[in-house]
């Protein structure tokens, strides 16, 4: 079996392009919750959403986020209302935030409210929150700490970030079903998708349970660039590395992870640090890592699964 952690747009196509290629009972996806937040009485969960969307195939594939083909009446009129119209929710994408609140307040844990909406979504591969206890990213800047959603949407990610710290995390436990994936000896391969670093598989790592795991582990951890070309794919990435006093390289983000990644995944235009990355004593993998549609997606998986595999 495969466990992949994801969040964020490119954690969505990974997620999707492995599930195209994977059976259901070899592959967890495991994903970020840090940027969920309490939005007009919802428990808004952009990832678990974003991955859902994805593996479905019933994103938008512009934005990365909410449905394709959305329409967004409700929004017009919370704005004509006087409501708060800075994020938005379609009205396709209101149903899934009615049903989870629903699910929620009858005491369903999040992880069994996002198996049932994966299978309403006919999705059988599992797809599993960090944790069913909340753990909320909080940006912080020199002057101030921002939410998340505050920070990356009101403020379209503007603020010059020092750092990021994941509210809840030394208490969050992870969740029954992603326990026993991470308990079965059938555990082959991690792979970091193509996420954000600091913000999608970083509140995943900060997780107790699943970071002593990872540190203890006896399976290769691969990871694939979500910087391609010394930029993001999507996102602000390069933007928090530069920040950070990170070079906003594939090179940089090797050094950044460290230990925690045995193997990476770079893209062609990156092709020129192979070899300094290899001399870090990490395995590396050049191909076409810009999966603009499903098929690419697939193709990608399918060299991440055979990288993350090889003895
Ligand atoms: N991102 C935006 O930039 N603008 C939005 O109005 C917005 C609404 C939104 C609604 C539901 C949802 O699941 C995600 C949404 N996102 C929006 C994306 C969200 O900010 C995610 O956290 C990012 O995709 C980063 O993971």
């Amino acid at each position: 079996m495969i466990v992949a952690l994801a969040g964020g747009v490119g954690g969505g196509r990974m997620a999707a392009g492995l599930a195209a290629v994977l059976p259901p009972r070899e592959l967890t996806v495991v994903v970020n919750t840090g940027d969920d937040f309490e939005h007009m009485g919802f428990t808004i969960c952009p990832d678990l959403d974003s991955v859902m969307y994805a593996v479905a195939g019933v994103n938008n594939p512009q934005t990365g986020w909410g449905r394709a083909g959305e329409t967004w009446a409700f929004m017009d009129e919370i704005k004509r209302c006087g409501g708060e119209g800075w994020f938005n929710l379609g009205d396709r994408d209101l149903a899934v935030h009615v049903l989870r609140r629903e699910a929620l307040r009858r005491g369903a844990t999040l992880s069994e409210v996002t198996r049932d909406l994966c299978t309403r979504f006919g999705i059988e591969h599992a797809i599993v929150p960090m944790s069913d206890m909340p753990v909320r990213t909080r940006v912080k800047t020199k002057s101030q700490e921002h939410s998340f959603q505050d920070y990356f949407v009101r403020l379209r990610c503007k603020p010059h970030t020092t750092g990021f710290r994941f509210a809840g995390a030394r208490a969050a436990r992870v969740p029954l079903m992603l326990q026993r994936s991470m308990e079965s000896t059938q555990v082959e391969a991690v792979v970091f998708c193509p996420s954000n670093p600091f913000v999608s598989i970083s509140p995943i790592l900060a997780v107790p349970a699943i970071r002593a795991w990872l540190k203890q582990r006896k399976f290769p951890v691969t990871a694939v660039s979500p910087i391609v070309g010394g930029a993001a794919v999507k996102g602000p990435a390069a933007k928090m590395m530069r920040e950070l006093g990170l070079q906003p390289s594939t090179l940089a983000l090797v050094r950044h992870y460290g230990d925690a990644v045995d193997r990476w995944v770079i893209d062609r235009q990156d092709a020129r640090q192979a070899a300094a990355i290899e001399r870090l004593g990490k395995r590396v993998l050049v191909t076409d890592t810009l999966m603009t549609n499903r098929r690419k997606s697939a193709a990608l998986a399918r060299c991440v699964i055979n990288f993350a595999l090889k003895k």
